[in-house]
């Protein structure tokens, strides 16, 4: 039986361990984490479903600490239920090259299920943790084998909780009835700059309850009978997502800093942290953890119980439905079907014979289909823009709380949110999510799509109407400098195909690029086939290729991507007619091409040729690498018009004749 003074005790060393490893640092949150220590105590050790031993086991609860300012709370609570995070590692916080970085970051830490620090997308990835869990359950459990079947459970602070995103994906959650969602508030009425009550004043509990959640209010967070009952009544609501808001007080036990946003973000003090110690009557060394108090944590021998016997209902699920048990298998690790090349092959070689031309984001519409057949995994979904972005499929199933079941998510107006609860379904696994939108709009997104990147996981951001070639609905909603900052973003891969099989080239890529994001950029506006050979139809995959050629060496090349290229392909043609033998070099994906070992390179942009003209109706700086200081660049560097289209495209210098009269000026 455990009492209130040995939740304390057992609470005390996440406080402890906090301010020591902070203060050996000089840097970081102590607050959050001394805050939350008692809410943590009791979720990690008498509620959370977890097995220390295997971080990876499929059917954990997740955990997400969407104020990843409190680090050492998730370090603290790793350590001392047995993840194996060693106490150098705690001392070793903050420090180039060690597990506990300064915020928690996925890939570094076992057991940290995403990468939080921007606030209120910790909160939006676990409502993607629990959604993906959602559609799992429906597409794979059968009665009394219930193999997918865990809560998703989230901190977030007062600043989580002011950021837009918090709104966008508790009002998407409670409308989805994320039943198995929990959320517990460190309200602790403290943010960098002091009180909130100037600042943040909202009801909170009204707010959630207005988004259909259950609320459990005034819930005293330092009081474990307290959390542990809210918990209980939380757990027990499957099908509202709950709100537990606990009232904490921060930098609890700092008898100078407690309350008081002096502990937010910097070390107590050596003088300080002594007077925590007696106030906490915690009377040990710094970085040291009784015996009885980690036996207290450990969590490794109730983890392997837990995952025993998930494994045994596993194996009975595997005996009776063998099929379904691989398919798990395959769709949890990443993996994709036997067939898959061959498909994908097949689909490429029919799209250039078919010799459509069709703006790319009906090629792309076209691709989604034949995936859609092969990978079940797969869940789509757009911003509002359905039937805009063509991210949608005959056959497609909405995902709705009543059903449970689908595969497409009308995610309604946030593309932040979007984006963010996209990378929580990429993050719990098993799914593959792919999210539209208008290329604009990716704005609104961006931090999302740079934590994707961040965190290295396959998120598939769709983008149509890519340019000012998208026409009438004018500067509001052309793209100029988007493709740039997409280019710009590591990790990040960059599509923008010219046409049905550069389409699919990007989306094959985009697929089984298993450990990173992509963006697929696609136009509004029709776009002429391209003819190619065997080879040329090949060389799509390495990001960039000849795609127009002459006899002789060519006397300039021109590079283009997207809309962009027929353009270039007709300028060839002009060319040759006043003697000027170009080339035309079709470039998709410049990330890819860059990875191209040298002999390729120099056959599609041989280094002598420095007579090059690059042409994207985007902004112009980033093609100055490729063409050089003696080169040219037909983009635009100011916003766009309204207007239809084409005429927008020639009034901006996007015409054969322009190209021609460019390319004349380097000769
Ligand atoms: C998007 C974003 N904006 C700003 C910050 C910088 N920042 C980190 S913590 C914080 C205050 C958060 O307040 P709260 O969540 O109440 O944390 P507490 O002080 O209670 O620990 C801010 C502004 C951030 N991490 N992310
Ligand atoms: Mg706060």
């Amino acid at each position: 039986m455990t009492t209130a003074s040995s939740h304390r005790r057992q609470a005390n060393a996440i406080r402890a361990l906090a301010m020591d490893a902070i203060q050996k640092a000089k840097s970081g949150h102590p607050g959050a984490p001394m805050g939350m220590a008692d809410m943590a105590e009791v979720l990690w050790t008498d509620f959370l479903s977890h097995n220390p031993a295997n971080p990876d086991w499929a059917n954990r609860d997740r955990f997400v600490l969407s104020n990843g300012h409190g680090s050492m709370l998730m370090y603290s609570l790793l350590h001392l239920t047995g993840y194996g995070l060693s106490i150098d590692e705690i001392k070793n916080f903050r420090q180039l090259g060690s597990q506990t970085p300064g915020h928690p970051e996925y890939g570094y830490t076992k057991g940290v299920e995403t990468t939080t620090g921007p606030l209120g997308q910790g909160f939006a990835n676990a409502v993607g943790m629990a959604l993906a869990e959602k559609l799992l359950a429906a597409r794979f459990n059968k009665p009394g084998l219930n193999i997918v079947d865990h809560n998703t459970y989230v901190f977030v602070g007062d600043g989580c909780l002011m950021e837009g995103i918090s709104h966008e994906v508790a009002s998407l959650a409670g409308t989805l009835k994320l039943g198995k969602l929990i959320c517990l508030y460190d309200d602790n009425g403290i943010s960098i700059d002091g009180k909130i009550d100037g600042w943040f004043s909202d009801d909170t509990p009204a707010r959630f309850r207005a988004y259909d959640w259950h609320v459990i209010d005034n819930v005293d967070g330092h009081d474990a009978d307290a959390v542990a009952r809210a918990l209980t009544e939380a757990k027990a609501n499957v099908d509202q997502p709950t709100m537990i808001c606990c009232k904490t007080e921060i930098g609890f036990g700092s008898p100078a800093k407690a309350g008081t946003s002096a502990s937010h973000g910097a070390p107590l003090g050596e003088d300080e942290i002594i007077a925590t110690r007696k106030q906490l009557d915690w009377p040990y060394e710094a970085f040291e953890v009784p015996e009885d108090v980690y036996e207290g944590w450990n969590c490794t021998d109730k983890g392997s119980v837990a995952e025993a016997n998930w494994q045994q209902t596993f194996s009975q699920y595997v005996d009776s439905f063998p099929s379904e048990a691989k398919e798990f298998e395959r769709s949890m690790s990443g993996g994709l079907p036997d067939n898959w090349s061959a498909t994908m092959d097949a689909l490429l070689l029919d799209s250039q014979a078919a010799g459509e031309s069709l703006a790319s984001r009906q090629a792309s519409a076209k691709v989604i289909q034949t995936l859609a057949e092969l990978l079940p995994e797969m869940v789509g979904g757009s911003a509002d823009l359905t039937g805009s972005n063509l991210t949608s499929w005959p056959g497609m199933k909405p995902v709705d709380a009543s059903s449970n079941e689908g595969n497409y998510i009308y995610y309604g107006v946030r593309e932040f949110g979007m984006t963010a609860i996209a990378n929580g379904i990429a993050l719990h696994g098993g799914l593959i999510p792919f999210t539209g939108t208008f290329l604009i709009f990716m704005e609104y997104a961006r931090n999302a799509v740079r934590m994707s990147a961040l965190m290295g996981i396959r998120n598939i951001h769709v983008y149509t109407h890519d340019s000012i070639g998208q026409g009438e609905d004018g500067p509001t909603h052309q793209p100029v400098e988007q493709v740039a900052n997409l280019r710009g973003t590591p990790n990040m891969s960059v599509w923008r195909p010219c046409d049905g099989p550069e389409t699919v080239a990007a989306w094959r890529h985009a697929i089984e690029r298993q450990t990173a994001p992509s963006a697929l950029v696609y136009s509004r506006q029709g776009l002429p086939h391209q003819d190619r050979t065997a080879e040329q139809v090949q060389n799509i995959s390495k990001g960039a290729y000849v795609l127009k050629d002459t006899d002789s060496d060519p006397d300039i090349i021109l590079i283009a991507t997207g809309s962009e290229v027929a353009i270039a392909v007709e300028a060839h043609g002009l060319l040759a007619a006043e003697g000027i033998a170009a080339r035309v070099v079709s470039m998709p994906n410049a990330n890819i091409f860059e990875q191209q070992d040298d002999a390729y390179q120099e056959s599609v942009l041989p280094k002598a040729q420095r007579k090059r003209v690059a042409i994207e109706a985007a902004h112009p700086d980033y093609w100055r690498k490729w063409v050089g200081l003696d080169g040219a660049v037909v983009g635009l560097n100011t916003f766009g018009e309204s207007g239809p289209g084409g005429a927008v495209m020639a009034h901006f210098g996007f015409t054969a004749e322009n190209i021609v009269k460019v390319a004349r000026g380097l000769k």
